[in-house]
């Protein structure tokens, strides 16, 4: 008998995270616009949460950073000569592209991609669409290494199908699996995937939020859908509400998760809370399965506590009795009204009986809790071992890397630290050897 696991493939923080205010409608990342960040910190927080997620029997995997700055692209914009007069001359003339090609934001890999497992798909294969991200300059180049990495590591095609991403325009914004929930009775079985989007390109009626960008739209959700092989019965497409966009929610998953059968969620996560539970209930019922609805009411938590403290993009888990832990960031516990809301979650008899906290504040600080960290694939024992093993959270790869991290990562970075050569020198070295420890040779195309 084949048993299904979900293994979350955490984002490996690159060596040049740095907080350079480029998510508008994120409000972390604008809040920390040029402050000094500490990639090697940001690393071994990474790190701890992966290892103690696997040393509790979660399986954990990781996905490597990408090759920064993006010399690529810098060229394509019309920077010239040897690597440190490209860096030099964007440094003069627009710091800000300097700094949207020095990125690390593939680190949550909750936007690499949208999954569907094998038990969901017309050919039983697990299928990935790598998100176009292109909204935003620094991660719309993203999606060329993401297929890459993707492809390397789900290399056997007759278990895993990688798709390119969708056409990089406004009619398709696609930020993968931040908008997309998978629920069902167990992982192995047939589930419902709940595609939740900000707008809607050709109708222009549709609601849309007024002050911040709206990242994701129906086009792609639904584009998605037909190439994954996905049954019309088994998706359910769900509006966000445009309000809580505009109050800092630029993903569902900063306002609702799922896993298992429970759907946790917040009152004003979407448009029409109703009708969207009960078309969730229903479809859920056609796969034998039960919705355990898990609703936070906003005169317990306000969206503005949701945003600051994370509550929901938070990773639930299914232990091995049955229940589901709920991993929240630290800052859950410093919020007054989210900390008070969790006691009373614990002691309510709801599916989730445990809180596991974590201190992931150098990504918080962009915006990125436990949940964006994170690339969930649910794959069964064969589909698992087909996977490159070399990726897997082991105590061994956990010290391997620790080491790693601190010989090549800096601990502080602040803007115009950017500007020096030496940086990405030493990003490609690190990155170089990463390739070895992965045992991902030519992994990357320097
Ligand atoms: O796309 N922040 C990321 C955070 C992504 C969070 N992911 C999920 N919710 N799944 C973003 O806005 C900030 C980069 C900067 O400002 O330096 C950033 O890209």
């Amino acid at each position: 008998m084949q048993t299904t696991r979900e293994f979350n493939f955490d984002g490996l923080v690159g060596p040049s995270h740095n907080y350079a205010g480029l998510s508008f409608g994120n409000v972390a990342s604008f809040n920390n616009v040029k402050s000094a960040s500490n990639p090697k910190l940001a690393a071994l927080q990474g790190l701890a949460k992966m290892r103690a997620l696997a040393a509790r029997g979660f399986a954990q995997g990781l996905l490597p950073p990408q090759a920064r700055p993006n010399f690529r692209l810098l060229r394509s914009l019309g920077f010239q000569g040897t690597d440190a007069q490209v860096i030099a001359q964007a440094y003069k003339e627009s710091p800000v592209i300097l700094a949207c090609c020095y990125s690390a934001s593939p680190m949550w890999t909750a936007n690499a991609a949208t999954v569907s497992p094998g038990a969901d798909t017309a050919d039983g294969r697990t299928h990935f669409t790598t998100a176009n991200l292109n909204s935003k300059l620094h991660r719309a180049f993203e999606h060329t290494q993401t297929t890459r990495t993707l492809r390397a590591i789900f290399h056997n095609e007759q278990h895993f199908a990688v798709h390119d991403a969708l056409p990089g325009t406004p009619a398709f914004g696609d930020e993968g699996a931040a908008n997309h929930t998978r629920l069902c009775a167990e992982h192995g079985s047939a589930g419902v995937e709940l595609f939740v989007y900000g707008r809607v390109e050709f109708d222009t009626n549709a609601p849309a939020p007024k002050r911040f960008p709206a990242r994701q739209t129906l086009e792609a959700s639904q584009a998605v859908a037909r190439l994954h092989g996905l049954k019309a019965e088994q998706c359910v497409f769900v509006s966000q509400n445009p309000d809580v966009i505009d109050q800092g929610v630029f993903h569902n998953d900063v306002i609702a998760v799922g896993n298992g059968n429970v759907l946790f969620y917040h009152q004003q996560a979407f448009l029409d809370e109703n009708a969207a539970i009960s078309s969730i209930r229903q479809a859920m019922a056609g796969v034998g399965a039960e919705l355990e609805a898990i609703r936070v009411d906003t005169n317990l938590v306000s969206v503005d506590d949701a945003v600051k403290s994370y509550l929901f993009n938070s990773q639930l888990l299914t232990k091995a009795n049955g229940k589901m832990a709920l991993v929240v960031p630290q800052e859950c516990q410093e919020t007054p009204a989210v900390a008070k809301y969790l006691q009373g979650l614990l002691a309510s008899g709801a599916s989730i009986d445990e809180l596991i906290h974590f201190d992931l504040r150098q990504s918080m600080r962009n915006g990125g809790g436990p949940a964006c960290l994170r690339l969930r694939v649910a794959l069964n024992d064969a589909q698992a071992q087909a996977v490159h093993q070399g990726v897997l959270m082991t105590e061994e790869l956990y010290a391997r890397l620790v080491t790693w991290v601190e010989k090549h990562y800096r601990d502080h970075l602040s803007p115009d630290d950017l500007a020096d050569p030496q940086l990405a020198v030493e990003v490609q070295t690190a990155l170089a050897e990463l390739e070895t420890i992965l045992g991902l040779p030519g992994l990357y195309e320097f």
